[in-house]
């Protein structure tokens, strides 16, 4: 009776830390690897478990070499095998397992389902890891709860994809969620925090995205920005500026204000995030960021840049005119900002 009404998950494993094993030139992704793991997880067949299939990806990749194409294969394969499964988990790399939540988010519209990335810093071959425990709550949640969400499961905390960063590089806690509470907390229970998870959408309906020529320039004292002007021509469609604090630039820098006088004549939109882990841009609120303001800058709010990449992506690949995108940077689609009040 209770195999009959067992919930169906299904794993796509797309390489990274989790499913690597020793090798002599260190770390790799090993195929098969993951599958035999698994089945010797005797905890994977108990009763309050969901069942699983586990499709793996070829090659498997650390998660620095994923990107774009693989972000819409993902998005296929979950479009295609919708209806057979209660959730799906993403087994990827911690390196840009922010990037990938956050592309899919805005990919896979009007989601009814949670979609987990979960991952770890210590492979499954290992005595000691955080892999097990990772992928056995990321399936138990995605099995049991309806968070229709695309959302980072990674040490007791599940969070919304689009507004996780990775903090880490070697400690167990790898990500943060700096400015969005989490969306569940695995402690001795499950905690579902309801209030944080968005309203299901209307059923899927998968959006392609490719990329387009858009730049992340991170400010620093001393920069030349002779050199970046360099980049700015017609063809580059948009410019991401992490600035200093609430949104503030060196607006008396010549070399600056000729590279937005630039962006500005060449049509590129301009968009402003901060450069701190929290709170936001915030654009006219010191007069160190009038020049922006001047200039038409969009501001990015307190999405993380991971989360403006992905959407300048999806807004451009939308076709929509540069009004349309500029306001709808501001607005928000998938709950990776909060919009002013
Ligand atoms: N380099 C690995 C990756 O991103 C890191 C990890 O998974 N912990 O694929």
């Amino acid at each position: 009776m209770v195999e009959k009404n067992r919930k169906k998950v299904c794993i796509i494993h797309t390489g990274g830390t989790i499913g690597m094993a020793r090798t002599a030139k260190g770390y790799a992704p090993q195929a098969g690897f993951v599958k035999s793991t698994l089945s010797e997880i005797r905890e994977l067949n108990a009763a309050e478990m969901p069942k699983f299939d586990l499709i793996e990806y070829s090659p498997l990749l650390d998660s620095s070499s994923i990107s774009v194409k693989e972000w819409v294969k993902l998005a296929k394969d979950i479009e295609k095998k919708y209806n057979k499964y209660d959730g799906f988990i993403i087994l990827h790399g911690t390196d840009t397992m922010a990037y990938t939540a956050s592309a899919l988010s805005f990919m896979l519209e009007e989601l009814t389902k949670p979609v987990i990335l979960t991952g770890s810093q210590i492979p499954l071959c290992e005595i000691r890891n955080d892999a097990r425990d990772n992928l056995i709550t990321a399936l138990l949640i995605a099995g049991n709860y309806q968070i229709p969400e695309v959302c980072i499961y990674f040490e007791s905390r599940l969070m919304r994809g689009n507004r996780a960063k990775k903090v880490s590089t070697n400690q167990l806690i790898a990500f943060d969620s700096p400015n969005f509470p989490s969306l569940a907390d695995a402690g001795v229970k499950i905690v579902l925090n309801d209030k944080n998870i968005r309203d299901p959408g209307t059923g899927i309906q998968m959006f392609p995205i490719q990329e387009h020529p858009i730049a992340v320039i991170r400010l620093f004292p001393g920069i030349q920005f002779q050199l970046i002007e360099k980049m700015i021509s017609s063809k580059i469609k948009a410019i991401v500026i992490e600035a200093f604090g609430s949104g503030n630039i060196p607006g008396k820098n010549a070399a600056f204000l000729k590279l937005l006088k630039k962006a500005q004549e060449k049509g590129t939109l301009i968009l402003v995030c901060t450069q701190c882990l929290r709170g936001a841009a915030s654009l006219g609120e010191y007069e160190a960021s009038q020049e922006l303001v001047k200039a038409g800058a969009v501001s990015g709010l307190d999405m993380t840049v991971e989360a403006a990449v992905t959407k300048l992506f999806y807004l451009f690949s939308k076709g929509y005119n540069m009004e349309m995108i500029k306001k709808l940077m501001e607005t928000n689609l998938r709950g990776e900002l909060t919009e002013h009040s």
